[in-house]
């Protein structure tokens, strides 16, 4: 069996030696722009280059070292339909998810946040605690990090509420869905935290006036993709005291220029791009087992729907 890999660091020597051990029949072949592979059965891919294209049409299955698949799926039907994708289904990410959110609600939570700028500036002031009762978390994706997300920040007490697609039942937590349910979700979510995987239907859902409608004083945690937000409204909103901070993990320009206003902001935290990276060994693990359900005809866990988009 032949397996495609393309990895834009250029850093393939691991994954090579990972894929022997878990799937030791395979060869791995480096995609390099301009070469034909020979009879490749499946490409792991992450965000391939255009000119990749002609090779991922001719596969069996394209595996994506990632869980979110926007940067295949943007090529749209120049991607033959047929073809299968598979993305990570948590592969180690679910636990990172769940220790960057739990980590920065509770920072907004007991105003550690305002408590660095304090520090920072010399200064020795207690301030009033937050009451929990009022500082409901709501998470725009109740996926699979989603999920994991909720069960994290349940012993904490937080009011919790979850927004998917279809309707969900998860203990201990308030549910909404549909278009319909998101105005009374939103109005509700001091703590907005967004992972839903970007498709036409989320791109651009937190527009100004779905920011507006979360209360004022509202904080906002974006670990799914810049482009869930309108990022000027978003930085208007946090000037106006509307949103009282936000935290990002993603851009709609990645890395984030140096220009982009968001880091004169000091109310808005920077990273980048790491609330959940994806885990070398786990993923090819992964990986390997779903390779060996494909031949086998057996389900994979982690089939994207095309026409849902994730
Ligand atoms: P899943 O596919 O498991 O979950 C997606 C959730 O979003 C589901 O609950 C789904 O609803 C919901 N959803 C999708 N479309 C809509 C819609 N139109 N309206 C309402 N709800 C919708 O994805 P994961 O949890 O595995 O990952 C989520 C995203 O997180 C990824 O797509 C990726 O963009 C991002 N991510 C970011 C990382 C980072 O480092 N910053 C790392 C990993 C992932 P339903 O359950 O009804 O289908
Ligand atoms: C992912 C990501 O989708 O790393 O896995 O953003």
């Amino acid at each position: 069996m032949r397996i495609l890999l393309h990895r834009a660091d250029g850093k393939t020597e691991p994954w090579i030696k990972d894929f022997a051990k878990y799937l030791p029949d395979a060869d791995i072949e480096i995609w390099h722009a301009g070469e034909k592979c020979q009879a490749c059965d499946y490409a792991v891919v992450w965000s391939p280059p255009e000119a990749m294209l002609a090779e991922l049409a001719t596969v069996k299955a394209i595996f994506v070292t990632g869980a979110g698949v926007d940067a295949l799926l943007k090529f749209g039907d120049a991607l033959p339909r047929h073809i299968p994708i598979i993305r990570l289904e948590d592969a180690g990410m679910a636990v990172q998810m769940a220790e960057y959110v739990t980590h920065a609600v509770l920072r907004y939570f007991r105003r550690f946040d305002e408590y660095e700028a304090q520090a920072r500036a010399g200064q020795w002031a207690p301030l009033p605690q937050h009451h929990k009762e009022d500082f409901s978390v709501g998470v725009l994706g109740m996926g699979v990090l989603g999920t994991r997300v909720l069960e994290a920040l349940a012993p904490f007490g937080f009011p919790l509420r979850g927004w998917s697609r279809t309707g969900k039942s998860l203990n201990g937590v308030q549910t909404f869905h549909g278009a319909d349910g998101l105005d009374t979700f939103l109005r509700g979510t001091r703590v907005l935290v967004c992972l839903l995987p970007l498709t036409p239907d989320t791109s651009n859902i937190m527009d100004r006036a779905n920011m507006h409608k979360l209360p004022e004083g509202a904080y906002i945690i974006n670990v799914a993709r810049g482009a869930h937000f309108a990022e000027p409204d978003l930085l208007a909103l946090v000037k106006s005291g509307h949103i009282a901070a936000a935290t990002l993990d993603v851009f709609r320009n990645e890395p984030l220029p140096a220009q982009h206003p968001f880091w004169q902001e000091q109310r808005i935290t920077i990273t980048p791009h790491i609330s959940a990276l994806t885990l070398r060994r786990e993923s090819v693990q992964q990986i390997a087992d779903n390779i060996r359900k494909t031949e086998a005809g057996e389900p994979v866990a982690g089939l994207v729907d095309r026409t849902l988009g994730y």
